[in-house]
């Protein structure tokens, strides 16, 4: 099965060897594979191999282990298409899942420079902050520091629990804020020690960092947010194709 005369090292190996089988389904999800010790006599390696292994598919979100107990196969990531401009609130309906938050901080401040920039406003222009750890069945999956022109939408925190909301379905229904296209950029990185903590994720946790710009159809921005997305929880996929 592996190839010691093989350019490809041996870990590299073991890992498409696992992957593969939770691909075809031979791992199914939240079953145990087999343990570092079986894998390392299967393969002829030693443990530490199979160790680096695993825990770069660890990182990769494709497995988890379970303190004394194994290493299981993960659920699969939820994934997004960049094609069109949706709330976590849909995109998480859409999937069957139930979208919940934890609001961490709610409040209306003047914009530093940064959000100013983004919002082309003044800085010092009110805007209201809205941060949130976004879940889907309740797993932590992102946490995202919203910014909104306060002068759009007056009086949204007071009238409005974030925790069960959803803030597109605010500013469309009650504002009547039309969100008709977006800016956004991606980013990789590792958790920092706030993303950790709201998070629940360890230091070598993927990150995605996502800016987005959002704007209504006179090109004016309505929302500027900055997200982090748990990169072993969730996948951002486009479709390509040739131009004529
Ligand atoms: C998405 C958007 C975020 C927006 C939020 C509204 C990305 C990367 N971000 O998470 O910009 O503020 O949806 O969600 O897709 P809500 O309507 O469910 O509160």
């Amino acid at each position: 099965m592996k190839k010691h005369d093989s350019p490809v090292p041996l870990y590299v190996q073991i890992k498409d060897y696992i992957r593969l089988n939770i691909q075809n389904g031979i791992y199914a999800v939240n079953e145990r594979i087999p343990s570092e010790r079986q894998l390392a006599e299967q393969f002829g390696v030693n443990r530490l191999t199979v160790s680096k292994a695993l825990s770069e598919l660890t990182q990769e979100g494709l497995i988890y282990s379970s303190v004394g107990k194994g290493t299981y196969v993960s659920p699969a990531k939820i994934d997004q298409a960049l094609q069109s401009l949706t709330s976590f609130t849909e995109e998480m309906t859409s999937r069957g899942k139930k979208a919940s938050s934890s609001v961490l901080y709610s409040g209306v401040e003047p914009a530093n420079e940064e959000v100013a920039k983004a919002l082309s406003i003044l800085p010092g222009v009110e805007v209201v902050v809205l941060h949130r750890v976004r879940m889907a069945d309740s797993m932590p999956i992102a946490l995202e520091k919203s910014h909104i022109l306060y002068a759009l939408c007056p009086g949204i925190l007071e009238n409005h629990d974030f925790s069960r909301e959803s803030l597109y379905n605010v500013l469309r229904k009650e504002y009547h804020l039309r969100l008709t296209h977006a800016h956004q950029a991606i980013e990789a990185h590792t958790a920092g020690e706030d993303e950790r903590e709201v998070l629940d994720a360890g230091p070598c946790t993927p990150i995605l960092r996502i800016t987005r710009v959002t704007y209504n159809d006179n090109e004016q921005p309505i929302e500027y947010v900055r997200s982090s997305y748990r990169g072993d929880r969730y996948k951002f996929y486009t479709v390509l194709r040739q131009i004529d």
